[in-house]
């Protein structure tokens, strides 16, 4: 089989940027190692860049998003029973979209079927082969038959796990990573969410988040122990600890319901340079991962897909190479800064086993300024609502 473009993983990456090729006449393949069912059962983010809600757009796709996510257009930090706004619109004139990953991946899927897009599922040791050359091609197994997939380019969008990071030999790649000493306990459940808005706290218990999926589903978090499982944790422990996290006033709005989904994600920076390697394309968490703090991981991924999609449009439409060529400098010089942005929001609203009283001091001390001063807020929403693709 031959295609344009072999896309390698069917999450939010290699589904927006399969859709908004096909916008612009350009085919693509998505090898997916999951079934459909399976990437959408995933509970993952939650917040949207305006710079996402566009490519959705640009890509048929933002219906949905339009009616059923919700304009936020601010969020709020605790500390204790202190509690501020940081008001996004007043600061940077743009609000942020409150809609489920999953329900951008149903969206795109659905708009992939519906252009009768090449989706294979449960694909299996998927090998990519002679990236570095002007013929790139991918063979991998669907229950046990041996394909093969000519194109000319391949997309890696198969996340931190996927086979597509590994195919840049380890002499070109240089690998950036911090693990934090925690994780992250989520909860879903079809509960009112208990603020209209999101609150990230910072308690001398650990970080907390209250988030939300629509009117009658709260998505929830704890920091935990990386020891942890999600079967350590009652439903009513959950809530029991969530409570002494936020402010009481909030605590004491609190509705608590069953949980329909519990995880447990730990938290790591990491970035791999290069994105590229001869006519392979690293997208998304294939090569970067964020802590979820900042709610920047499926909104990095986006920035890829759109320099990507407009280097490919530009060697399609008129044959010019410098897109291509730039690919792994433009994204990564996005990439970093919200990396920094994850890992200083990140390091701001937990609480770190070694941290010393000094360090604490230090951290309220932060949150105390963030409070207080213009300048500092100006600089969480324009970081927090997305900095220019
Ligand atoms: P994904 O990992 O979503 O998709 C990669 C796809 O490739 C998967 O479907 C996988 O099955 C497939 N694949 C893997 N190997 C393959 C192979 N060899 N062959 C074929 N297919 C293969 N971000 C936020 O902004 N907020 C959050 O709260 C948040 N929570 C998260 C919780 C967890 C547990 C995780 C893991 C991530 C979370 N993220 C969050 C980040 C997440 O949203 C990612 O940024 C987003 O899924 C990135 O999308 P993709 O790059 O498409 O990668
Ligand atoms: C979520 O709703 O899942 C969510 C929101 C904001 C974050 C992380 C996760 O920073």
């Amino acid at each position: 089989m031959k295609t344009q473009v072999a896309i390698i993983g069917g999450g939010p990456s290699g589904l927006l940027l399969s859709q908004l090729l096909h916008v612009q006449g350009i085919q693509s393949v998505v090898l997916e190692r999951k079934t459909k069912d399976y990437v959408l059962g995933r509970i993952r983010a939650g917040v949207l860049e305006q710079g996402f809600v566009r490519l959705m757009e640009e890509a048929g796709c933002a219906d949905r998003l339009h009616a059923e996510g919700f304009q936020h257009e601010g969020t709020h930090v605790s500390y204790g029973d202190e509690m501020f706004r940081i008001d996004f619109v007043e600061h940077t004139g743009t609000p942020v979209v409150v809609y489920g990953q999953t329900e951008v991946t149903r969206d795109l899927y659905e708009a992939r079927e519906a252009a009768d897009g090449k989706l294979e599922f449960n694909v299996e040791n998927v090998v990519i082969y002679d990236a570095e050359t002007g013929a790139p091609y991918v063979e991998y197994e669907v229950d046990g038959e041996a394909r093969r997939l000519e194109c000319d380019f391949v997309a890696g969008c198969d996340g931190f796990h996927g086979v597509s990071r590994q195919t840049i030999p380890l002499d070109v790649r240089r690998e950036y990573e911090k693990l934090y000493p925690f994780g992250w306990l989520g909860v879903l459940s079809e509960t009112p969410p208990v603020n209209h808005e999101l609150i990230y706290a910072n308690s001398e218990r650990g970080f907390a988040l209250c988030s939300m999926r629509n009117a009658n589903l709260s998505r929830y978090y704890i920091q935990c122990s990386l020891s942890d499982s999600p079967e350590d944790w009652t439903d009513e422990a959950f809530w029991q600890e969530l409570k002494r996290r936020i402010p009481k006033e909030e605590a004491d709005k609190l509705v608590t319901g069953p949980s329909i989904e519990k995880s447990i994600a730990p938290l790591r920076s990491f970035v791999t340079e290069p994105m590229q390697w001869g006519r392979l394309f690293l997208c998304g968490d294939a090569a970067h991962i964020v802590p979820p703090t900042g709610a920047k991981g499926l909104n990095t991924a986006a920035s890829d897909v759109h320099y990507l999609y407009h280097a490919l449009c530009d060697y399609y439409r008129d044959g010019t190479e410098e897109g291509i060529n730039t690919y792994s400098q433009k994204a990564l010089s996005r990439i970093w800064k919200a990396e920094r942005f994850s890992w200083w929001f990140s390091s701001l609203m937990h609480r770190y086993p070694d941290q010393s009283e000094f360090d604490l001091k230090m951290q309220i001390a932060d949150l105390e300024f963030l409070r207080s001063n213009r300048a500092a807020q100006q600089a969480m929403a324009e970081n927090y609502v997305g900095l220019p693709y």
